[in-house]
């Protein structure tokens, strides 16, 4: 990082903090580290970060400058190479990693990952054993559901199955991490940093899996007893079970990925992406205040019954989209004569196309 250059910053000095975000390690956090500038026209000044970083976005906010001059900064910002694990998956294609020993009986688990998908449904992780045995992360209805159990016993109807669920929206194209922690019956299930510390029901305490884990999906046997549960699409990235780095040993084909008909280590940009409001901020575009004619489309979803959801000025009159108590509503308003409701009922996410 050089916060400084010779022509450009004769009249600057001071600090710059830097804000990252994104992507990181601690992902929705932001971190602050402030650089002093030259104090004079010639010297470059180099600063190191403290810590390695990986962020989307930086952003520096000068603090102060020199009263004498106008203010200017230049700086340059050096990165070095990442390697980004990541591994795309089409909906057809599954990770199997499987057992050195065939059998795997555990008291301790870790589990992590990310994930970025636009689909709401989809198997993330999946083992079972003959005993009963499993576990199953998967997004149901864009929530994040985390199954499990250690072992049910009919004599003492003992039933060991437990589910928690964790997040909403996940299906928004942004990266999510998962961190699955197990000691004995002790789960710590953290999604995107958030914890929900929970103890699995029954009283066994090691989880029995056979053959083993698959990564995106059901394997062919485990369908058969689930039926109907979607394969994951989209990304993940860095997925770990245990210590071992499964996209690692996926790189290095010590896994069976047979299934997959493109094996790619990046993940495609989408080609939309959704756009957050909250209840001050709009978006401005111009118009075309002389056309009597109209055409837009959008996909919406909220939580709030109310809200402007489009305002546009036409030739004569104007147009509304909004929404009152749930219901997508539109008034187009003619020459100040004619004034018309359309009330269009409204589901969890709702497309609209207007002409
Ligand atoms: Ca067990």
């Amino acid at each position: 990082m050089v916060p400084a250059a010779r022509a450009l910053l004769k009249d600057f000095y001071g600090e710059l903090p830097l804000e990252r975000g994104g992507d990181s390690e601690r992902d929705g956090e932001t971190t602050e580290q402030t650089f002093k500038g030259n104090y004079n026209s010639e010297d470059v000044v180099r600063e190191d970060l403290q810590h390695a970083i990986v962020a989307r976005y930086i952003r520096f906010i000068p603090l102060y400058w020199s009263q004498k001059g106008r203010i200017g900064v230049r700086f340059e910002l050096y990165g070095c190479s990442y390697w980004g694990d990541v591994i795309s998956f089409d909906g057809h294609s599954i990770i199997s990693y499987r057992f050195r020993n065939k059998k795997m009986k555990s008291l301790r688990d870790v589990i992590s990952l990310k994930f970025k998908t636009t689909t709401r449904d989809g198997v993330l992780l999946y083992g079972e054993g003959q005993q009963g045995d499993y576990i199953l992360l998967e997004l149901r209805r864009a929530t994040m559901e985390l199954s499990i159990n250690l072992g049910s016993s009919q004599d003492n109807m003992i039933q060991g199955h437990t589910s928690v669920t964790s997040g909403s929206l996940l299906d928004d194209g942004h990266w999510h991490s998962v961190v699955i922690e197990r000691y004995r019956r002790n789960i710590n299930f953290t999604l995107d940093h958030h914890t929900h510390q929970f103890r699995t029901n029954g009283d066994f305490e090691h989880l029995d899996l056979d053959y083993e884990l698959t990564f995106g999906g059901l394997s062919e046997s485990a369908k058969m007893g689930f039926g109907g549960k979607e394969n994951f699409v989209g990304c993940m990235e860095g997925i770990t079970y245990n210590g071992d780095n499964i996209t690692s040993l996926v790189r290095r084909k010590k896994v069976d990925t047979s299934s997959f008909r493109n094996l790619t280590f990046a993940c495609a940009e989408s080609s939309s992406f959704p756009v957050y409001f909250n209840s001050t901020s709009f978006l401005w575009l111009p118009g075309q205040r002389d056309s009597d004619t109209l055409s837009v489309s959008l996909s919406f979803r909220t939580w709030n019954p109310n809200g402007v959801l489009m305002f546009t000025q036409l030739a004569e009159g104007w147009l509304e989209l909004g929404l009152i108590e749930g219901k997508v509503t539109v008034y187009i308003n003619v020459t100040q004569k004619r004034s018309t409701r359309i009330d269009i009922s409204s589901g969890e996410l709702s497309s609209l196309y207007i002409e």
